[in-house]
């Protein structure tokens, strides 16, 4: 068997969705969207593979020995279940983190590398790394198509695939890019509930709640009512996706995606990392769980929320006690709004203090008042 054949007899052993060859020369149009987007701030000031364009449009910035990047997909969502129904005291997963579903991705690039390696070659896996803008990869090699939600679609699949490369010095016969496109459809536009996606193919992540959900510091007070229950991630652009509704329907609604948000809070450090140690959280900080877990609390309600984020107003971390002063303005009642008057004549933070009486200001007006369960 020639090296083509046993990558791809290797890749569809290890479970991959869809594989394909691409050339490892630049992407100057990526380049250039990449910092267009850092221009226009659409970035948010994350760093990934916006950090350094010039460096994660042009593998062999990095590897110059690089010849060949071999693109592979994995296919998540049989996985990953689906959030389920609503429930109050829950925060929504979204599919790609509800386990660590790189994991596999990861297991078999290393395979197909050691394969390479075998074969006297050089081969690195990049996934989800700063050096390798990993759509881009994806389409030139044929595996997908850019969709207007800047998500790469395959065929059968949709948006539903995590993209990883190994990228190689060995010369494999290119597979040609994918050219299809989403048509007249425009779904993912109108689905997203903060309006991300400005234009078609063009996402201001200072909007997206997958950005603010992995974001440092606070998250936006605009935005959180928007968040609704979602812990981390968000699939909206992702579900009304007409190309990848099969793959869903497919996967049913087990429920996996739900978090106890009470447990959450409640928790320390270590068990946190241990459960939730495959999310991207700055500086790998348990407290921006906990800050999630807030802002999902106030917007879910449930029984049981009020004393424990009652709690959360006197915690050491300013950016915990203002995610709970507006947890208790959304979920009103008599408990949380006493608590509230009690930390406005303590909290020494100017940040905080402002939350508070914001929040205060909510809190007598009732709260949201859309939950029966509100203490
Ligand atoms: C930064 C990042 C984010 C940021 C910004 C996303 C973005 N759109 O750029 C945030 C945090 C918001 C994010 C969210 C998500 N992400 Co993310 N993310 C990345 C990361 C690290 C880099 C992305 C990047 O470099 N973008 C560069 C810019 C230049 O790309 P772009 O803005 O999309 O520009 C291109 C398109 O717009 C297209 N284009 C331009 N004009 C037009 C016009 C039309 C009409 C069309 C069709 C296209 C088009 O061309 C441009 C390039 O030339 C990659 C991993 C990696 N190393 O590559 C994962 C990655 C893109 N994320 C991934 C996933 C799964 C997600 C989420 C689904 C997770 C979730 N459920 O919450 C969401 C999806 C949100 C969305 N709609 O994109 C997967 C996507 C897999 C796939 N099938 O596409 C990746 C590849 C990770 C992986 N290894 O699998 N992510
Ligand atoms: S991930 Fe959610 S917030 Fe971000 S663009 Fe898609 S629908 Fe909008
Ligand atoms: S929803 Fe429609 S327009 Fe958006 S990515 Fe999917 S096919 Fe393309």
């Amino acid at each position: 068997m020639d090296l083509s054949a046993t990558l791809h007899s290797a890749a569809a052993e290890a479970g991959l969705a869809a594989v394909g060859f691409a050339s490892a020369a630049g992407f100057p149009e990526v380049r250039r969207a990449a910092e267009e987007r850092v221009a226009a701030g659409f970035h948010g000031g994350m760093r990934f593979t916006f950090s350094a364009p010039e460096r994660s449009t042009d593998p062999r910035s990095s590897f110059p020995w690089a010849q060949t990047l071999l693109v592979g997909a994995w296919s998540y969502v049989p996985e990953a279940g689906s959030p389920g129904p609503a429930a109050p005291g829950t925060g929504r997963v979204a599919r790609f983190a509800t386990r660590d579903h790189y994991r596999p991705l990861r297991a078999a690039l290393d395979g197909l590398a050691g394969v390479l390696g075998e074969a006297g070659h050089r081969a690195e896996v990049l996934c989800d790394d700063s050096r390798l803008v990993d759509r881009a990869a994806a389409v030139r090699a044929g595996v997908g198509w850019w969709g207007k939600s800047t998500m790469v679609l395959a065929p059968g699949h949709g948006p539903w695939l995590l993209l990883g490369s190994v990228v190689t010095d060995a010369f494999i016969p290119l597979d040609r890019p994918m050219v299809r496109h989403c048509g007249p459809c425009v779904a993912c536009l109108p689905a997203c509930p903060t309006g991300a996606l400005v234009a078609p193919g063009v996402l201001d992540a200072r909007r997206c709640l997958a950005a603010l959900a992995q974001a440092p510091g606070a998250i936006p007070r605009e935005f959180r009512r928007a968040m609704g229950d979602r812990f981390y991630g968000c699939d909206d652009c992702l579900e009304a996706c007409p190309p990848g509704r099969r793959a869903l329907a497919a996967a049913g609604k087990r429920g996996d995606g739900r978090v106890d948000l009470i447990e959450v809070l409640k928790a320390g450090d270590a068990a946190l990392l241990e459960r939730f140690g495959h999310f991207y959280l700055p500086g790998r900080e348990a407290r921006y769980l906990r800050r999630n877990a807030l802002v999902a609390l106030g917007n879910s309600g449930g029984g049981g929320a009020v004393p424990i984020v009652i709690r959360y107003l006197a915690d050491p971390d300013p950016v915990l006690r203002a995610h709970a002063a507006w947890a208790l303005g959304e979920l009103g009642g008599t408990a949380g709004r006493d608590a509230l008057a009690a930390a406005a004549s303590r909290e020494a933070d100017p940040g905080v203090l402002e939350e508070v009486y914001s929040a205060l200001t909510g809190a007598a007006a009732g709260g949201r008042q859309r939950r029966g369960s509100v203490p």
